[in-house]
């Protein structure tokens, strides 16, 4: 039963590549959590070349109750974070970072520390691309 199991594989790999999916994550990670801490920022850059707009519209991962999308805006000289209503917008064949002090996804009630150096996946949810799994690296918090 060897070869064709080798010989589906080689197929799934190869359907793969024909049918490439017109959105790719660059650099997902996550920062380590302080103790205590209850919620973690997951940052991104989703790029898209496909020719349709699409929409991040959820994410789940094992390692959190719930996974936000969230926005960060000054509002009466004080940052604030919202909720993305609707889902996240990615216009077709371009780019959208999520990153530190700006768009983020929200880890919400942690089941375990983030620790520096490890890494957990996330399933993110698009309207047209469907689910893309990735995998979230944990860097340590930047020291001011
Ligand atoms: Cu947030």
């Amino acid at each position: 039963m060897k070869t064709p199991l080798a010989l589906l594989l080689l197929l799934a790999s190869i359907s793969q590549v024909i049918a490439a999916d017109p959105i790719t994550i660059e650099r997902p990670f996550a920062r380590a959590s302080a103790p205590g801490q209850m919620v973690g920022g997951g940052f991104m850059t989703i790029v898209h070349q496909g020719g349709a707009e699409d929409r991040l519209v959820s994410a789940t991962t094992p390692i959190a109750r719930e996974v936000q999308i969230h926005s960060m805006n000054m509002d009466g000289g004080v940052m604030r974070m919202r909720q993305v209503e609707g889902g996240l917008a990615i216009p077709a064949g371009g780019r959208v970072a999520l990153q530190p002090g700006g768009l983020h996804l929200m880890f919400v009630d942690l089941n375990a520390p983030l620790v520096a150096g490890a890494s957990f996946p996330v399933t993110l949810r698009f309207a047209k691309a469907g689910e893309i799994k990735v995998e979230f690296s944990v860097e340590a918090r930047p020291t001011k």
